[in-house]
């Protein structure tokens, strides 16, 4: 009788630390990102190019997109469209959880300045994407002319 009910205490002890020490760090509880429809427009000027692209997280904790770098261009920043229509910089952009960061034209984007060789359209830069709790993704993307427009 003793014995039996020292074993179930064992047993549920057990049973309780498989529990929490695979609770303590499950592998979907991260932010789960992906980037799609990555483009730059070919520059109107020889010094700036704005590029657009979605990062759609399908984890269950948010991210931040805190930085990009290329190697097209010496410095790459992230910039909001205030409701008068200017640009201003930004420092981050979230990425909610189970949402996506959206850039586009007339809203949020990156601004491409200091090419080596102006970019042109059919060719393909890389944008290395910076986020506070993700690896880095490195997008390749492609040049578009100035009035393109994606599809979705
Ligand atoms: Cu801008």
């Amino acid at each position: 009788m003793t014995r039996t009910f020292a074993a179930a205490l064992l047993f549920s002890a057990t049973t309780l630390a498989g529990c929490s020490s695979s609770a303590a760090a499950p592998a979907y509880d991260t932010p789960v990102l992906k980037v799609t429809g990555a483009y730059i427009r070919q520059p109107v000027t020889d010094d700036m190019a704005a590029g657009y692209f979605t990062v759609t997280n399908t984890g269950r904790q948010p991210d931040t997109l805190t930085g990009a770098t290329s190697d097209a261009a010496t410095s790459v920043t992230m910039h909001r469209t205030t409701a008068q229509n200017q640009m201003e910089p930004v420092k981050a952009f979230s990425v909610p959880a189970g949402g996506r960061l959206v850039l586009r034209t007339g809203g949020d984007h990156l601004m491409l300045m200091g090419f080596g060789k102006k970019p042109t359209v059919g060719e393909t830069i890389t944008l290395r994407l910076r986020f506070a709790s993700s690896d880095s993704i490195t997008v390749r993307t492609p040049v578009e002319p100035t009035t393109y427009q994606p599809s979705n």
